[in-house]
């Protein structure tokens, strides 16, 4: 007999009446006992495998359902983009139509219903600290997992050194200080990663050490290793990062105590506690100088021990008393002398930044009581809204340019840096600045969001320039040697204030475009590299380095970004330090 095939014996059964159920379940006995053990295996497994295609649509066509919800909330198309640039996206990057402004919600007045319950809650219990909700939505899980790799790969080969480098498997480091691990505490709370936080903690209760005779830079080590740990202290309310937090503080003084002015040195040795000016120059950069204050007071007030505010806010005090240019400052200042270098550049990328951002969100720390902050980041903004804001010929780019040295001649020049820029102009109409510096903030986002999507991986150069000539194309252009992308957070930063202001979830969608192109062009097996090249994907020239501004900034403002509760972390409550280390506004 013939085993492998089914020979089929239709029987007449009844059709209807009481014998119905059972005559068709006898058919189908006798048909089962028919087949042979290969055949049952055969159905078997078929019906295994429709199940597994059935739950994978079902999953497939509810992420597409997500996409489609999202797309659908855009609005009007704000075509800074043309149609073949929508279409050169690489593959895997999704395009979205992108929305317009809806000018009538950007005034930092959320006319729009509340999310219930926000994330942010204040638990009863104290000791459990400040809880987020979990991850939300395929897009914010995307940042979780990216941060999960990114993490994994820090774990693995670089465990309490600086930074990872992701290609070589191995690391680097800067300050010995564990950098990297300091400067996610926060975001590894945010990300409620609380097995990961729990060991991060653990290595900085038994291993963080000072005492290495080393230089360290006073503003790197302020705004990573102290902003990380007194968030890492406020989220938790757990001492032993406000113990280390005040260690650090105590061994960044002599920056301040030595100094035979306001202005202080920009490296002490953590051990000798010498303190001196940089190998390369007798100058600090304005921009280290003046984003210190923040993490300063805040150490101040928790620790009880007003020296470190006093010696802090003297340097801002005494910044406002130099002659500056339509409030704008050059980017070096003499420890020895207290003066401005008065022939050097006026800028807001490297150098310059971070002085704008220190006054508004000094004043907006200190429950906006000390007006020349204000007032100084109001003539600062005029400032650069007359000499330094242009616009380009051909596709009404704005963008900010710098001054050069000593003549202060117009430079079309913008780094990637300046990318911060919106998301504090926007902080700043929130808490009362005038609106016309939203626009100013809408046009700039747009330009920056333009060094990413200009570019075949969808990812911004260090630095852009622009062209004065009507007629020239392009009229924003690349120079190779400024053509690498370190991971860098300003972009996703601004997008997450302007997105929280405004509730415009298009700031959402440029964000997902964004956090593509790192997925496709910088995950590597150890985490996600620096690049040097963004102007072609098939070489792209890993740098083999992850700064812990990735883990502390980039995929911090990327996760919040992503969250439905724009208010998860809410910007009346706390203050982001430059590194994105929030910290709590005070009254006075
Ligand atoms: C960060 O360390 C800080 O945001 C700093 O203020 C500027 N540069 C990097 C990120 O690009």
């Amino acid at each position: 007999m013939i085993k492998d095939h089914v020979s089929l014996n239709f029987e007449t059964v009844p059709l209807s009446g009481v014998g119905q159920n059972y005559s068709y379940k006898s058919w189908g006995r006798r048909f089962w006992r028919k087949l042979s053990k290969l055949q049952k295996l055969i159905i078997y497994l078929c019906a295994a495998v429709t199940c597994i295609s059935i739950y994978l649509w079902l999953i497939g066509s509810g992420n597409k359902f997500d996409e489609l919800t999202d797309v659908n909330a855009v609005k009007l198309p704000q075509l800074t983009l043309s149609p073949q640039q929508e279409l050169d996206l690489p593959d895997g990057v999704e395009a979205v139509k992108l929305n317009e402004i809806d000018n009538n919600d950007v005034d930092g007045v959320d006319r729009k219903e509340q999310i219930a319950a926000p994330a942010l809650i204040p638990v009863s219990n104290p000791s459990s600290g400040v809880q987020f909700s979990p991850a939300f939505g395929h897009r914010q899980n995307a940042v979780l997992n990216a941060f999960k790799h990114a993490w994994s790969g820090y774990r693995k080969y670089a465990w309490g050194h600086d930074h990872v480098k992701p290609i070589s498997k191995r690391y680097q480091d800067w300050f010995n200080l564990g950098l990297t691990i300091v400067d996610s505490l926060d975001t590894l709370w945010i990300m409620n990663m609380k097995k990961e936080f729990d060991e991060a903690r653990e290595w900085v209760s038994t291993k963080f050490s000072l005492d290495h005779y080393k230089d360290v830079n006073l503003f790197e080590t302020t705004i990573r290793v102290l902003g990380g740990f007194l968030s890492a202290y406020h989220f938790t309310g757990d001492s032993l990062f406000l113990d280390k937090a005040l260690d650090v503080g105590e061994r960044l003084l002599p920056c301040f105590t030595k100094s035979p002015s306001p202005i202080p040195y920009s490296d002490v040795n953590l051990v000798s506690h010498m303190a001196h000016s940089p190998k390369w120059s007798p100058d600090s950069s304005t921009a280290e100088v003046s984003t210190l204050q923040l993490e300063f007071r805040d150490l101040s007030r928790c620790v009880g021990r007003p020296d470190f505010e006093k010696v802090a806010s003297r340097v801002s005090e005494h910044i406002h008393t130099l002659e500056k240019y339509h409030g704008l400052v050059p980017i070096y200042i003499n420890p020895n002398t207290g003066k401005f270098h008065k022939r050097s550049e006026i800028k807001l990328g490297a150098r310059g930044d971070s002085y704008y951002e220190y006054l508004l969100k000094q004043w907006i720390q200190t429950g906006k009581s000390i007006d020349y902050l204000k007032d100084d980041y109001i003539q600062a903004i005029d400032g650069i809204i007359t000499k330094l804001v242009r616009t380009s010929p051909q596709r009404n780019l704005t963008y900010i340019g710098e001054l050069r040295a000593g003549s202060y001649d117009f430079h079309p020049k913008m780094d990637h840096l300046v990318c911060y820029l919106p998301g504090t102009l926007a902080l700043g109409v929130h808490h009362g600045m005038p609106s016309s510096h939203m626009r100013l903030a809408e046009k700039l986002l747009d330009t920056c969001f333009n060094m990413y999507a200009d570019q075949p991986t969808f990812l911004s150069p260090e630095i852009v320039y622009f062209s004065t000539k009507v007629n020239v194309n392009p009229d924003m252009y690349v120079n190779i040697n400024d053509a690498h992308n370190l991971l860098r957070p300003e972009f996703a930063e601004s997008l997450w204030y302007m997105y929280q202001i405004s509730g415009n979830v298009t700031y959402q969608d440029w964000g997902w475009l964004v956090f593509q192109g790192f997925e496709r062009y910088t995950k590597v097996a150890g985490g996600y590299t620096s690049i040097g090249n963004v102007l072609d994907p098939d070489d792209t020239r890993p740098q083999d380095m992850t700064e812990s501004f990735f883990f502390a900034e980039t995929l911090k403002y990327l996760y919040l970004l992503m969250s439905d509760d724009r208010h998860a972390l809410s910007i009346d409550k706390y203050v982001l330090n430059s590194e994105g280390h929030p910290l709590p506004v005070y009254n006075r």
